[in-house]
Order: C-alpha cells, then structure tokens, then sequence
C-alpha cells in the first residue's frame, strides 16, 4: 500500500477533517498527518496547491492527492473491511445519511459551528434547535432499530460522520433526547476521538468569530 497523509485544518474546528481522521484510526492503516492552519493568510494558497478542491480534508495516497471527507472514507473502505454496515440495505442507508450529514443541517452547522473547546449555556435561535431535533430524530430512530452502541450497530463510517455533529450538543447545551445523550457519551468517549480532542485542547491558534458566536466564551 501507497503512504497515507492526511492533510487536515485545525483540530478544535475542523469537523470535516476529523470524519476521515476517524475512519483512518479505526483503519488501523498508518498514516501521517499534516495540519494546515485555516482562516490566516495564505491558508487559501496551501489548500489550493493540494488540489482544486482548496479544502481539506486530503487524502494523499503516494502522489495522489483524493479531497473530500466522503470520498476518502469510501476509499478507505475499499481498502479495509467493515468501515460500512455489512447488510447491503443498512450499508446504502448509512451512506445516504454520510450525505445528508455533509449537505443538509445548515441551521446547525452555521449557528453552532465546531469549537471542541466551547462551552456555552446560550440559548440557541429555534432553527438551530428545530435542525438538532430533526436529527436527534433520525439518530434516535437507528439506534432504536439496531443492537450495540452505533447508528447501524456496530461502529462505522455514519458514526465518525456523527462524531463533530455529537460535539456540538454538548459544546452548545443543545437539548436532547436519553437516547441521543447516550449516543453522544458513546462518541465522544471513544479512545481516537479523545485523541484528536487532546490535541484540540492544546492548539494554540484560535478564531475569535468562532470563539465569540452566541455570547463568547462562557
Ligand atoms: N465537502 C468537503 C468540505 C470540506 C470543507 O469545507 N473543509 C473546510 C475545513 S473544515 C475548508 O477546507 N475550508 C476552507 C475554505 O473553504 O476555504 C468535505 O466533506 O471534505
């Protein structure tokens, strides 16, 4: 196999960044990583001369340069068994609802966005906690349907997709369902995340416009 580097923005902030950083450790592949630093000068020009994309996260597969958190889970999928459901049906779901996580959700992501070291007791704006609903819904609806502690049973692709989503409730006091609540503790207890979250908490580089959204740091 090709070296692996996953290039990636900062660890309190990316959430798309740390999807595939989960799919990899859960991999057990090996692979390096490169953190580019977002929103200062000249990010932009780094992000572009990885590929077109200008986004991260990249994964670099020997010379090849693969952007978009989707794209690199299903690569690594192909790769390494069992980073899907095993029941064709629950495969096609789960992949279904990794898109809708990338596209849909705005409310959620714009008014709370990543910031693992955030914690704030403000009162979120109603869209924000009508689009948490929706998919404490969803969320609480697999879990229901499924044995263990995952979306579709046993850990996979939807669940690191889940994860940045998972740190947004407890950064922001969303409320939420016992269900959810489980489920969260169950992300955010996980060994590779509390790794990527270490070294979240020790990152120097902060972004006041996220830092301050909805009353600053509280
Ligand atoms: N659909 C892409 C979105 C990636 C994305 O928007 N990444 C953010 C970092 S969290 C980024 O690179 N932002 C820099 C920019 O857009 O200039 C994915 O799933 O990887």
């Amino acid at each position: 196999m090709n070296t692996l580097t996953l290039h990636i923005g900062n660890k309190n902030y990316s959430s798309w960044s740390m999807r595939p950083w989960l799919v990899l450790r859960k991999s057990e592949l090996s692979f390096a990583e490169n953190l580019i630093q977002l929103d200062v000068p000249g990010f932009k020009d780094k992000l572009l001369a990885l590929t077109d994309a200008g986004t991260v996260p990249v994964l670099q597969i020997g010379d090849d340069m693969l952007p978009d958190s989707l794209a690199i889970s299903d690569w690594l999928a192909q790769a390494v068994p069992n980073l899907w459901p095993t029941d064709p049906k629950d495969k096609e779901r789960a992949h279904r609802l990794c898109k809708q996580l990338q596209d849909d959700f705005t409310e959620l992501r714009n008014h709370a966005p990543m910031n693992l070291r955030r914690r704030t007791r403000t009162k979120m704006p109603k869209s924000c906690l009508e689009s948490a609903v929706k998919m404490d819904g969803i969320f609480s609806d697999l879990l229901s349907e499924h044995d263990g502690h995952f979306l579709f049973g046993n850990w996979c692709i939807a669940d690191a997709f889940a994860t940045p989503y998972a740190t947004r409730f407890v950064s922001y006091d969303i409320p939420r369902s016992h269900k959810m609540d489980t489920y969260i503790s169950e992300l955010m207890g996980d060994e590779d995340y509390l790794d990527w979250e270490a070294d979240a908490m020790v990152e120097v580089w902060e972004l006041p416009d996220t830092d301050l959204i909805y009353g600053g740091r509280s």
